[in-house]
């Protein structure tokens, strides 16, 4: 099959899905159709309405298996940002992505969409992880920051960017406009909501200066709709309490304080068997959870979200669509086995629209 003939197949499997679920007629559908055929034919490529975006958006977000988040798949706001060709807008519409998103803490479920690939170039790519992360500085005698960042910190660092050096440098935008080298901004300090950690029965915890950002912002993930290629296209909710907690805070090769934590708990960890990690991490999840309310941030526990996810499920079912999921990734990090998840199985089939890895620019 010629390129034009898989793009279309892609499109047509697409939009009948599409305008069935909006209530569109077949003929719709297929007169539709007809135009994507023509518009193919002459440029190799086509277009969503604004329409197809933003429902075939909400649908990739409802087909995550990996997302434990998906009850609120139906009230994401799609920012349609595909006209936007200088990085200088680019930036500008981030940052009004930040800003909306972040709502004072209120956080709006958002997601921004930027030039598709196409026949004619490559669109629009966002080298950031998330729109918003710590650097990671790579010393001789240890990391300071976040060690997960540090070959794209040393990226901003070649392109010119310095940071000031502590644990929590939040870090630059590096936008790749299409036909373009990557450009690096800056994100103004005042549109970065950040909560400091503490914890309500140990005062000592927040001696430790730890903090993290209200508003996780994946944008190094593809989004692909009806055969076109979102490969900017960044999107976010509010965080689940354990990402931070238990991962980002305890991952060993990640931020790494439970000793730290077991020690102004006075807890001994000269044996495994006291349970000092676990008692530790599930101190460090109630500090998070106990932030992040003082502060007004939106955030959900892991118990709350299952049981939400467990409402998408029925939800699903009774739109006779079949669910699909990633059982190693829906099952949270701490107690796992009190939620249904666990105790169950799900099935691991892709289904699109869909986000998925890119392989990374630099
Ligand atoms: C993954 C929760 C919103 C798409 C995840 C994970 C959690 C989560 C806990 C696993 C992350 C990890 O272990 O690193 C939530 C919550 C949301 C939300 C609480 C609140 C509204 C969204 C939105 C989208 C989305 C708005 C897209 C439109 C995804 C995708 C993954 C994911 C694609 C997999 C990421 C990867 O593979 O690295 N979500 N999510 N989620 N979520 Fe959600
Ligand atoms: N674990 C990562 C974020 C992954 C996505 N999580 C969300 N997504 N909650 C971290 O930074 O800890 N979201 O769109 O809300």
């Amino acid at each position: 099959m010629t390129d034009h003939n898989v793009l279309l197949r892609e499109a047509e499997d697409y939009i009948k899905a599409c305008y069935a679920e909006l209530g569109k007629t077949e003929r719709e559908a297929a007169a539709r159709l007809a135009d994507i055929q023509k518009e193919i034919e002459s440029t190799g490529t086509y277009g969503h309405t604004f329409e197809e975006l933003e429902h075939g958006a909400k649908m990739a977000w409802r087909n995550s298996n990996r997302c434990i988040g998906r009850l609120f798949w139906d009230s994401m706001v799609v920012r349609d940002q595909r006209h936007l060709e200088h990085p200088d807008d680019i930036y500008s519409a981030l940052l009004a992505h930040i800003g909306e998103a972040t709502n004072g803490g209120k956080i709006v479920p958002t997601l921004s969409v930027f030039k598709p690939a196409g026949p004619s170039g490559s669109g629009v790519r966002i080298w950031n992880h998330q729109l918003i992360r710590y650097a990671g500085y790579g010393a001789e005698d240890g990391i300071v920051g976040d060690p997960a960042s540090v070959p794209f910190t040393n990226v901003c660092l070649k392109m010119g960017w310095r940071g000031k050096g502590t644990r929590f440098d939040v870090l630059p935008l590096v936008i790749q406009a299409e036909g373009r080298e990557p450009a690096l901004y800056p994100i103004p300090e005042e549109l970065v909501l950040e909560v400091p950690l503490t914890h309500p029965d140990y005062p000592a915890f927040g001696d430790m200066g730890l903090r993290w950002y209200a508003v996780p912002i994946i944008s190094d993930m593809e989004l692909v709709i009806g055969g076109i290629h979102y490969a900017a296209a960044p999107f976010n909710g509010w965080y689940m309490a354990t990402e931070i907690g238990a991962r980002n805070f305890a991952d060993e090769q990640r931020y790494n304080v439970l000793p730290q934590v077991a020690e102004l708990m006075g807890l001994s960890t000269a044996s495994e068997t006291s349970l000092w990690r676990d008692r530790a991490l599930v101190e460090m999840n109630v500090a998070v959870l106990h932030s992040y309310k003082q502060a007004g941030v939106s955030m959900v526990d892991h118990h709350t979200a299952a049981a939400q996810f467990q409402l998408f499920e029925q939800r699903e079912a009774k739109c006779g669509r079949k669910l699909t999921g990633y059982w190693n990734w829906l099952i949270p990090p701490v107690s796992p086995a009190t939620t249904h998840i666990f105790h169950q199985s799900y099935d691991n089939t892709i289904v699109y629209p869909n986000f998925f890895y890119q392989e990374r620019p630099y």
